[in-house]
């Protein structure tokens, strides 16, 4: 079984809900073992647009990057999300941030995720369930990039972490 890091966000509709259902139909698939908590985040990049809802999940599985990829991709489009421009407004996104300690790159996925090193809203909620974890490509741990990290002042946290069990229990 592969460890791997997802990295959540919705600024679009029922924020909250749509983490929630996310979650759920990842549960389906793999194994969600730690949730971090809701943070409430200010825009990165394009900034007219709602504050988003983050968090960041572990989980174990054993699909492959490509297939965990496939996966996301197939939970964001069931939620009803659309392409659209970059960094634009969405009901759901869904990022493979790490797997184990695998560096890779192809055109559709980088692992790990090439801007996860610049992003409080992957950061800040990585460190509270992975301090220790070091980032395979940069040598530091998630705790001392989360304190290094720009950008802090834009989050705020919004829930504490969610019990695993209950979000698994749900059915869509
Ligand atoms: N995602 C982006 C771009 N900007 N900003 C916040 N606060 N949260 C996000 O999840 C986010 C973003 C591209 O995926
Ligand atoms: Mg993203
Ligand atoms: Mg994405």
């Amino acid at each position: 079984m592969a460890i791997s890091y997802l990295g959540l966000g919705s600024n679009t509709g029922e924020r909250e809900e749509n983490l929630c259902q996310a979650l759920t139909l990842l549960c389906a698939k793999v194994n969600l073992e730690k949730v971090s908590s809701v943070y409430e985040t200010e825009p990165v990049g394009y900034k007219e647009q709602p504050l988003f809802l983050n968090l960041v999940c572990r989980i174990t599985t054993d699909l492959p990057p490509d297939e965990l990829l496939y996966l996301a991709k197939g939970i964001e489009v069931r939620m009803g999300r659309v392409p659209s421009f970059p960094n634009a407004p969405r009901i759901i996104d869904i990022d493979v941030l790490l797997y184990d300690d695998r560096t890779m790159s192809t055109q559709d996925l980088t692992i790990p995720h090439p801007r996860l090193q610049d992003r409080a809203f992957v950061l800040i909620p990585l460190a509270e369930i992975a301090p220790d974890l070091v980032h395979p490509k940069l040598g530091k741990s998630i705790a001392q990039l989360a304190r290094d990290v720009k950008g802090q002042k834009g989050l705020r946290k919004y829930k504490g972490g969610s019990d695993v069990s209950a979000i698994c229990r749900r059915a869509f």
